[in-house]
């Protein structure tokens, strides 16, 4: 009976409030009046209003806890094309965004929002020699480096951000001779987890830099100290880099920086643009979901 009385009270409150027309409140209404029909038997008429002031107030605020998940949600993007889609704004916008490649990892990623629409996860990039990229598994398998300058993104993050999604590989190289860019993508790239030994998947090439991963297709991550290329001997140790190394390498993004063009198979080359075994002054490698 109290319970029917309160019910009644409540939907004229709702009028009230102008929230009659809301099914959503509706049915939390319901649901709460049922949950709560036991607590509410021992409630008395002088008590009545008391509680349904109370009762307002859990209401409204139910509605102000479900605004602030639907914030969080926006602010959890996976990578660089969700922030995009979440936030249009965000478009044009180059810079250093946090990603979650997974519900509990938290990272924090270079966005490219302005290259072929944006939406571009970088993960990998080269700008100056201030970096050491002659590393470890350990560390290639977390990342280094800054964002915002010169970074290996981590392997467990690539392998994370295109396990489920079919990716797009952005390659972008500039050469020291007269400032000179060339670019190119893959329409499908994955990374293997840690088990596979970061295991390489590239096609589908097009573009004006050639194609210098083919070689490296299907090969496992080496670094200086973990030797899984088909060489007899370390690549990566070799070549000083860390790469899918087949035996050995047409490109060793991540080998030495040299600071100007010097031909050398340790340098940061990609042989198959000039067929040449020259250190760039940029590199930058990308990615995005293949269906944007
Ligand atoms: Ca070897």
């Amino acid at each position: 009976m109290w319970a029917l009385r309160i019910y009644v009270t409540l939907i004229l409150l709702m009028f009230c409030y102008g929230l009659q027309n809301n099914p959503d409140i509706q049915d939390m209404l319901e649901k709460f009046l049922k949950n709560k029909k036991i607590s509410w038997k021992h409630t008395n008429s002088s008590l009545i209003s008391s509680k349904l002031v109370n009762l307002k107030v859990d209401i409204l605020s139910s509605y102000e806890v479900k605004g602030r998940i639907d914030i969080n949600k926006e602010k959890k993007s996976v990578d660089c094309s969700e922030i995009l889609r979440n936030n249009p704004s965000s478009s044009n916008k180059d810079g250093v965004y946090e990603i979650y490649p997974a519900k509990s990892m938290k990272t924090y990623a270079f966005c490219d929002m302005t290259t072929n629409g944006g939406g571009w996860t970088v993960i990998q990039n080269r700008m100056n020699k201030s970096t050491d990229f002659y590393r470890t598994w350990k560390e290639y398998k977390a990342g280094f480096g800054s964002p915002s300058q010169n970074y290996w993104i981590g392997n467990d993050v690539i392998h994370l951000l295109t396990k489920n999604k079919p990716q797009r590989l952005r390659v972008e190289l500039q050469r020291y001779s007269f400032g000179e860019k060339g670019s190119g993508e893959y329409s499908t790239f994955a990374v293997g987890n840690e088990t596979s030994k970061y295991r390489l998947n590239v096609s589908g090439f097009k573009g004006i830099i050639g194609d210098s991963l083919a070689y490296h297709n299907g090969m496992k991550f080496s670094t200086r100290d973990q030797d899984n290329d088909k060489s007899g001997r370390s690549c990566s140790q070799n070549f000083h880099g860390a790469w899918w190394y087949n035996a050995c390498h047409e490109s060793n993004l991540n080998g030495k920086y040299m600071g100007t063009d010097t031909n050398d198979r340790q340098s940061n080359m990609w042989y198959r643009w000039k067929y040449t075994r020259e250190s760039f002054k940029t590199t930058r490698m990308m990615i995005r979901p293949a269906n944007i």
